[in-house]
Order: structure tokens, then sequence, then C-alpha cells
């Protein structure tokens, strides 16, 4: 497509879709116009990549994800396609600058961290790797807040991110289904004269799709990702109307949409509410439906579902696809029992992403009663049969049947859906080799038992695509310039960079790049905080969500052990810092929120210290969302990978910031455990105490004061928290923190404070020598290569779903 081209579709939607002549469109006009013109190219591949699934007899991957974190589509479409320059030249022309018009684009925040863009950076890959695939999930209207810091605490403001329309979907009302809710189950004969089951609901709702193009990297895969919309029914509206209930039609249409009205913006701990269940529920259903709904439409019999689809449970959001899956084989389709059961174990895989006992779903049975209660006579239904198996195959006893049931019957009762997800699939993985060994180890260790078959692991990865190429167009140029282009679809080929390392001239050329992406995260920082950074600072790192796990706290006490340093000695030869923090706090998470509180109040103080600021800054950078991460994992220097070792599942930032040339201080968790085998341990810097260790120390009986009485910096930082240095005098701000740290310190910060704080003062002495530095920055990227999302997406594929490459023909369009 050349830039004339572009050009004219461009101005020919601002005509005709939007309805706005050129003299009077606004930035927002023309970014809509210049994102329907790159939609209008996508379609193409769209309608050619539908056909040849509709055509041959192909096997797709549906990846079920409550969250679907996808960043902005612009910047990466036309990266995918291919055609950035022509269109930076034809919107050029037309007066724009094709920054400006990025910067229109409201990003699709449908997720809240890690788990969310996984699923993002798997769909890139799929369409990249030329595999058939679907996402299903659900069109939130509202997605992860927005952050705003006043005085230092986070305000959540709601996310429109519909405000200005989304260019990017294709509303699909012919594709609708109904998802009933509520009223009971009953027994009757069906026209065989054989007892069957009915549900008898009280209450239903439609889901509509709407799909957005997922385009490959340079092929011409675009893959579908469909998300669903809740609507009220027409036939109970009219119900109503009969009856004369206007306004209870009016407001059972409310109650319906509501469904997809917001997003959950909690990260790892479960809420367990009822909106929540009736969300997972609603958007695997119409997901299931429509799988049913392709497979008819092609011809298939139900017997071959597992032969077209291989659907991947992301976490147990949305593991009542179990038991959904089953009822619409045995009620619906009239199939037995064994024949389903089959078909759905052969059909489901289920990836675990979480260890902390406090994330793992469960519902209280009576609510499930209210809401499913078809579903929870197959789950009962599944567990009998479960059980049955498990006492007459394993002779187990009833303590080991207890613990393998579906349901918890310790206290209220409640459903296990990381149980229900074991039992009804035949794949079971998790996220980082030490996250699947210790899987097997403790939550899930009686179905590896069980069943070791199942059991594999997945180390994550991340698209290569969006986090290098277009977050880092300088180093892509340096490497590309180097090694050529090839690895971009194959990241393995970044070990070519090896021998330049140790080129002085290329290692110059390495630190421009680095110091440019520095000075535009500076500027970016300036305009948002006020906060002035000196890109010639080393840039210290640590972006994610706010957890006590990830232990952004142990880093401020870092910060704070070199203030008191400096402020003993303002002449001690320190080497210069910026501490950048970024990452949302879920709104009911007390202990986070004072976490973020804590930084900025460091961060006050510090900066406006004459005595330190020469030497030490502090900035939090609101609202880290995608857009700005693509700012912010170019421009650092060191990666704070700082959680208690055996609780990050694996971790993803950690793989951003290896790939574009960071250093990691980290821990032996998750992923970590494998950069650091890949780049090498001289080019990492490791503290911490090892899981093993962590759980000796805890099963002695942790006591963290003992900690502080045996280091007098600690003691330091401590006391300066809890006299109000930070907080204007304040004593009480930060007591629930410094309390909770002093008494049970339950992510054992205080035990690995000592190391953390030798380990940086280790970094520091490595930093003064910038030519060493650059070595080891070079080998992180040159050795970063299985960290791309493709290197996953290809495992699970041949591995888990069966699922091969497809090249897509365009055919001739005359
Ligand atoms: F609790 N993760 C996440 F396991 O971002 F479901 N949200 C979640 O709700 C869960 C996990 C859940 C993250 C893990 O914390 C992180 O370690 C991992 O890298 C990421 O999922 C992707 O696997």
């Amino acid at each position: 497509m050349s830039a004339p081209e572009i050009k004219k579709s461009i101005l020919d939607h601002l005509t005709y879709s939007i309805g706005r002549p050129p003299s009077l469109a606004s930035k927002q006009d023309y970014y809509k116009a210049l994102a329907l013109t790159v939609r209008d190219r996508l379609q193409q591949h769209w309608v050619e990549t539908v056909q040849a699934y509709l055509e041959q007899d192909l096997k797709v991957a549906c990846y079920l994800s409550a969250e679907f974190l996808m960043g902005p589509h612009l910047g990466n479409n036309l990266l995918n396609l291919g055609i950035e320059n022509e269109v930076r030249q034809a919107v050029k022309e037309m007066g724009c600058e094709l920054d400006e018009l990025l910067a229109e684009e409201e990003e699709p925040g449908l997720g809240n961290g890690g788990l969310g863009r996984l699923a993002a950076c798997y769909m890139d890959s799929l369409a990249t790797l030329e595999r058939l695939a679907l996402g299903y999930g659900i069109r939130y209207e509202f997605g992860i807040f927005d952050q705003e810091i006043r005085d230092g605490w986070q305000c959540e403001i709601t996310d429109k991110w519909l405000r200005s329309g989304n260019p990017w979907e294709i509303a699909k009302p012919e594709i609708t289904y109904y998802v009933n809710f509520g009223g009971h189950t009953e027994y009757y004969r069906d026209e065989a004269g054989a007892e069957r089951i009915r549900w008898v609901p009280d209450r239903a709702v439609k889901g509509m799709a709407y799909d957005t193009p997922i385009q490959g990297y340079r092929v011409n895969t675009c893959n579908t990702l469909r998300l669903w919309s809740a609507e009220a029914c027409e036939s109970f509206d009219f119900q109503a109307f009969n009856t004369g209930d206007y306004y209870g039609a009016v407001d059972d249409k409310v109650i319906s949409e509501t469904i997809t009205k917001v997003l959950y913006p909690n990260d790892e701990p479960e809420i367990g509410k009822r909106l929540r269940l009736l969300q997972q529920y609603f958007f695997v259903s119409c997901s299931l439906q429509d799988m049913l709904r392709l497979l008819d439409a092609q011809g298939q019999p139900t017997q071959r579902f597992p032969e077209k689809f291989a659907v991947q449970l992301n976490d147990t959001h949305p593991s009542i696809g179990v038991a959904e899956l089953m009822r619409l084989l045995v009620d619906e389709r009239r199939l037995s029992w064994e024949d389903a059961w089959d078909i759905t174990v052969l059909t489901f895989g289920y990836t675990n992403h979480t260890l902390l006992p406090e994330a793992l779903e469960t519902w209280p049975l009576p609510l499930f009663r209210e809401l499913l209660p078809r579903h929870l006579e197959i789950i009962y239904e599944i567990n009998a049969r479960f059980l049955a198996s498990v006492r007459e195959t394993h002779h187990q006893d009833d303590e080991h049947v207890k613990r393998l049931s579906l349901i918890d019957e310790n206290g209220e009762k409640r459903i296990r859906m990381a149980h229900l997800a074991c039992v009804g699939s035949h794949a079971i993985n998790g996220v980082a080799a030490l996250h699947s060994e210790l899987l097997k180890r403790s939550v899930l260790k009686d179905f590896y038992e069980l069943w070791p078959e199942r059991f594999n692991n997945k180390t994550n990865g991340v698209t290569p695509r969006r986090f290098m190429a277009l977050a880092n167009p300088k180093l892509s140029e340096l490497i590309t310039r180097t090694i050529g282009d090839g690895w971009i679809t194959h990241t393995e080929e970044l070990r070519m960079l090896e021998p330049f390392s140790e080129d002085a001239a290329f290692r110059k050329e390495w630190r421009l790049v680095k110091q440019s992406n520095k000075q535009q995260l500076a500027d970016y920082i300036l305009k948002q905080t006020g906060i002035e950074l000196d890109p010639s600072w080393m840039f210290d790192v640590q972006v994610k969500r706010i957890h006590e796990y990830k232990r952004q706290h142990l880093n401020i006490l870092h910060v704070i052990t070199l203030y008191n340093r400096l402020k003993r000695d303002p002449k001690l030869a320190i080497a210069p810092r910026a501490f950048i923090f970024g990452g949302k706090a879920a709104p009911g998470y007390f202990i986070a929120k004072r976490i973020i509180k804590l930084i900025n109040a460091v961060g006050e103080v510090v900066n406006n210290d004459p005595d330190v600021n020469k030497k030490l800054r502090v900035a939090f950078v609101p609202n880290f969302n995608v857009q700005n991460g693509q700012l912010i994992y170019p421009a650092a220097d060191l990666s704070e990978q700082i959680s208690m070792a055996g609780k990050e599942a694996s971790g993803t930032g950690n793989m951003k910031f290896t790939l574009n040339g960071a250093l990691t201080i980290g821990t032996l968790d998750g992923a970590n455990v494998e950069i650091r085998d890949e780049v090498g341990e001289e080019n990492f810097f490791l503290f911490g105490l090892t899981t093993e260790e962590t759980l000796r120390l805890q099963q002695q009986g942790y006591r963290p004061y003992a900690y502080v009485e045996g280091n007098s910096e600690l003691a330091e930082a401590i006391r300066l928290i809890a006299s109000g240095h930070f907080s204007h005098g304040d004593t009480e701000v930060f007591r629930p923190l410094v309390d909770n740290l002093c008494q049970s310190d339950p992510f054992l910060v205080f035990a690995d404070y000592a190391d953390y704080i030798a380990c940086q003062d280790k970094v520091a002495g490595v930093w003064k020598d910038p030519e060493n530095w650059t070595r080891m920055s070079i080998l992180n990227t040159a050795r970063a290569g299985k960290f791309s999302s493709d290197r996953a997406i290809r495992e699970y594929c041949d591995e888990i779903w069966d699922v091969r490459p497809v090249p897509i023909m365009i055919k001739d369009k005359t």
C-alpha cells in the first residue's frame, strides 16, 4: 500500500465513515480515519484466514481468558503490516505527525497485569506463527482504572476507554447466544422415553460478539479476538411489558448489562463476588456455544470437537467451562456422559498462574446453587465418578480423597475451581520451570501423584514485536544493522550479538541508544510528575502491580538506606541513581496503597533535599500501563525482580527488561531462575533466600524484629519511617506498614534486607565501569531469545494443542 493510496483512504474515511471535512477534522478524527484505513487492510487478511478455516479441516487454538491486556493497536498493526513509513509520509502530507495520532488512541486496558498481558502476547505469537486461533474474553465497558497520584495517594478514575468509540472492533449482532442463570432443574422424559434433566432458569442474558483482528507480523494470518458483551434479552423484556411492568423490564435490561460493565481490579487474591461468577460463566458459555456453532457450520459431528478445538483455560477464571461443555453435550446434544467426558478432557488444557493460596478460586456452594443449579449437579456427578475411580484404582484413604475432592468441606462448603480444571483437562501446566515444580510439590501435589503425565511446564514469553521492535526502535535499528532483522521472529538469532559485546565502537552505540531512551523517559516523567531525572544516572526500575509479595517496600528500604548514608556523610561517593516505580494497587488493598504513599513520601523528601538530590531521586510514574511501559522498559539500566522466592509464578516484566538490555537484580523466583541460567550468573545480580530456605525459616518460627536488632542500617530506616520523617511528622500513616513488617513480615522483607543491600552495593560497583556494564547489557539482550512468546506458543501448539501452521494465501483481488 503506497503513501498516496493511504492518503486517499484516510480522506475517504474522514468523509464517509466519520463525516467531517478535512478542514474541520480534529486529531482524534484523523486517528480514527487512519485506524479505519489500517483496519481495511487487516480485513483482507482476516477474511482469508476465516475462509481457510472454514474450507480446510483445521484445528484452532481457543484461548479462554477473563483478561486481554492488549495495549494500543495502531502502532502494532503498522509494524506487523510493515507500512509504518508509508503511513508516516501520508499523514505528514496531510499536516499530521504520526506520533501525535498514535497518542490519540485510548488503550484497551481489559486486564490487570501479567496474566492479561500474557494472553495478548500469545495472540500476537499465534498469528505470527500462522496458527489459527481465537481469543475469547469479555468486552468490559470499563477496563482497569486510571491511576492518579494525589498527595502521594493512589486515586482511581474510571476507565472510559470506549468514550470516543473503538475503530478496531467490529460488532457482530448476528453472533449472539443466550446465557441462562438461576432457577432450578427438573426431570422429564424425552421422546424416546428416557429420563433426562432439564434446567429451568429464571433469567437469561444475551451475549453479543465484538471481533478485533489480530494481525501476525509480516504474514497473512489474521486471527480473531472475540469479546462478549452482555445485553438484555428481548424475549424477557416483552414478557414484562405484556404484564404491564414496563419499568421492571428496563430494570432487567440494566441488570443484564451490568455483567460486562467493569473489570474486577484485583490482581492476585480472589474476591469471590457474585457478579464475577456471572461474568465468568457468561463469557465461557458464549464461547463454547460459539465453538459448537462453528462445528455445525462445517458439517462436523459433535464427536470431532476435540479434533477441531484446543481450549486453553487461562487460570481457573474460565474453568466453569468444564461443567458447561458437559451440560451442552449431555443435556443439549444428548451425548452419553462417558462420551461427553472423553470429549471434555481431550479438549481442555489448564494453565495455573499462582501458588498464593489466597489467589486460588473457590466459590461458596450456596452461591453456585443459586446461579448455576444445573452446573452444581454436574460438578457433583463429575466429583462422584472421580472420587470413586480414585478409591478403586488408587486405594486412597479418606483423608486423601477429601483433599482431592472438588468440594472443600472444611467449614462453609466451597467449590474448588482448580480441582475442576485439573480433573477436566488432559494437560496442566505452570508458567516457569520453578513454578511448575512447586505446583507438583504443593497446591497440586495430589493431582500430580494421580496423573503425573498431565503435568508439564510452559515458561512464559513476551512478544519481541511490541516490546522490542515497536517499543525500542533505536535499539532495534542498531541490532538489525548489525545482525539482520531475523531476530524479530527468531529471537535466538540475538545470540549473534555476543561477539559485539567485545567491540568498543558497538558498545558506544549501545550506550547512546540507552541514553536516548532514558532522555525520552525523563521527559515523560518530568511532564507527568514534575520530577527531573538526569539520563546519565543509573535508572533503577520496578514496574509491576503493587503487592506485598513483590516487595516494593524492600526496594524503598534500599532508597532510605542510601539516603541515611548520604545524610551521615554528604560527600560519600555513591553512584547517582534514579529510582523509578510504577504500578497500580487493587483499590481495596490497604497495605499496597500505603506502599504507594510511602514511595511518594520518601520521594518528596529525597528529591527536595539538596544534601542528597544530586545523587538520589525517586519518581513514581502514575498509571503504569502498556503504553507507558513501552517507554519504560527500553530506558531501564537495572530491573528489580525482588519477590520473595516461591511467590512469583513467572513474571513477564523481567523478560521485557532483559530483552531491552537491562541487568536484573533478583531472587531465585519464577522465571528469574531461567533468565539467570540463560544470561549467565556473572551477568545477573542474585540475592536472597531460596524457596527452600524461606520454607525452613518460616517453619522454625520467623522473628522479623530480630533482623532489626541485628542490623543498624535496617533499624535506622525503620525508625525513620515510624518517626514521621517522611510524613511531615505524622506517625500514624505508616504505622500499619511498620507494624506489619516488625510483627509478622509475611514476605520476609527483613530476612532478605541485608543481602539485598549488599547486592545493591555490588551493582553500584559494576555501574562505575561503564564498559563492563555495557558488555553485560549486550549479553543480556543477546541471550534473552528464549523469552519470546513465539517459543512459548510453539511449545503449547506442539505439546498440548496439536495446532499446526497454516500459511494463508491472499487470492488475487481484481
Ligand atoms: F492469580 N498473575 C496475574 F494466578 O497477573 F490468577 N494475575 C492473576 O490473577 C494471577 C496470576 C492468578 C500473574 C502471575 O502473578 C505472574 O507471576 C505471571 O507471570 C503472570 O500471571 C503470567 O503467567
